[in-house]
Parts: C-alpha cells; sequence; structure tokens
C-alpha cells in the first residue's frame, strides 16, 4: 500500500543470526495523525522498589483474538485491530513475508517520554521474535548495548523508517528509546509481533 520499495538501504547485520536492518523512508506517507486518532491510549503504572510509577509513554496493545502478551507484569489483551493498524498489518506482511498478529503501540508525547533498556524476549514470542517496528512522527534515538558489554551503538530512527530486528538478537542485546532534552514533537512506534499459541485468557 504506502511502501516504498525502492529506499532499502542501512542494513546491518550484527553477529552472526542476530539482525538489526533499518529501513529509511519505508512508508512513503506518515500515518501519525490517522494512528493518533484511532487509537485508544493508555497510561499504565509500573511498581518500581514498592513504588508506583507511572510508565513514561502511553502505550495501547491491538492484535487477534487471544493473541495476549505480558510484559514487566503488564497483562496486554488484545483490541480489535483498527483500520490503519490492518492495513499497516498487511503492507508489512506483504513486504516481508511474514504473518503477525499482534502489535504494541508506543506513544511519545516529548522527549521526557521514553523506555529503558530491555530484551523483547517473552516467552509468548518464542525464541527467535522477528519484530518490524514502525515510526511516525518525531526522530528519536534508538540504543543498543550487548548483554555481555563489549558493544554499544545507537541508531536514530526518523518518520516512517522501518526496524526489523530478528534471529538472536533478543539473545544477545538490549536496546532503549532514549530521553531527550531536546523539544521534540510527537513520536507513535507500532512494534509488529507474532505472538505463538494464541489462548484465550481467564480472568
Ligand atoms: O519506541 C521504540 O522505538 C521502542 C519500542 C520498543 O522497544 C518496544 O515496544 O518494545
Ligand atoms: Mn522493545
Amino acid at each position: 500500500m504506502l511502501i516504498n520499495r525502492k529506499e532499502v538501504l542501512g542494513i546491518s547485520l550484527l553477529r552472526e543470526d542476530a539482525h538489526f536492518i533499518y529501513l529509511p523512508n519505508f512508508y512513503v506517507k506518515s500515518m501519525i495523525r490517522e494512528l493518533d486518532d484511532e487509537i485508544a491510549w493508555r497510561q499504565d503504572t509500573i511498581k518500581i522498589f514498592g513504588k508506583t510509577n507511572l510508565l513514561p509513554r502511553q502505550t495501547a496493545y491491538y492484535g487477534d483474538k487471544g493473541a495476549s502478551y505480558v510484559y514487566s507484569g503488564i497483562v496486554n489483551d488484545p483490541q480489535v485491530w483498527t483500520p490503519t493498524l490492518s492495513a499497516l498489518r498487511l503492507s508489512l506482511s506483504d513486504a516481508l513475508g511474514a504473518d503477525f498478529n499482534a502489535v504494541l503501540v508506543n506513544r511519545y508525547a516529548d522527549g521526557s517520554h521514553h523506555m529503558g533498556y530491555h530484551a523483547d524476549d517473552e516467552a509468548e514470542l518464542g525464541l527467535s521474535p522477528l519484530i518490524a517496528s514502525l515510526s511516525f512522527g518525531a526522530t528519536r534515538r534508538f540504543l543498543v548495548k550487548s548483554c555481555d558489554g563489549r558493544e554499544r551503538f545507537a541508531q536514530d530512527l526518523e518518520d516512517c523508517s522501518l526496524l526489523i530486528m530478528a534471529g538472536s538478537f533478543q539473545h544477545h542485546y538490549r536496546h532503549a528509546l532514549a530521553k531527550t532534552k531536546r523539544q521534540v514533537d510527537l513520536r507513535i512506534n507500532l512494534t509488529f509481533r507474532q505472538v505463538l499459541n494464541p489462548k484465550v485468557r481467564k480472568i
């Protein structure tokens, strides 16, 4: 649909079977307005050392029925795909030849909103998850460090870009979305995932 197939640049492969591939200008048109209007945002709280804090960003989780996903103790039961999310999923599956049954969406309103170091290594995603991370809006800095502490690098994620993390990347590296003191506009990031063994969770 909106994919710019000519612009396949900036491919980087890390260690054997740990893939980090950055594709700028992957989409021809920013979908930030449509996404911001359609998505039902929420701001979760997390408990750190007994203290309850607001998560420093807003989130939402959409997916097929039963594709529930738990991270940082937060249970994400999927909402029904919106028209824009469905269209993005379809075009990504078509371009990458892979299926995605869920998407975690993050909304960074300003430079104070961020995400700490983590790996997307939850059991529900299987051993070698393919994560397709689409960014719309302000450019923000994505930080990567290897678990053994030997490698560190950063990649600016621009409007309309796609970042693919695949193979053993989540085993060897952790990633974060840095805070910034610069004045930055809204950014929306979508990480498309394939949740294995979808189950309807009993409440
Ligand atoms: O906003 C980003 O680019 C990072 C998102 C991310 O790492 C996640 O949703 O797990
Ligand atoms: Mn992540």
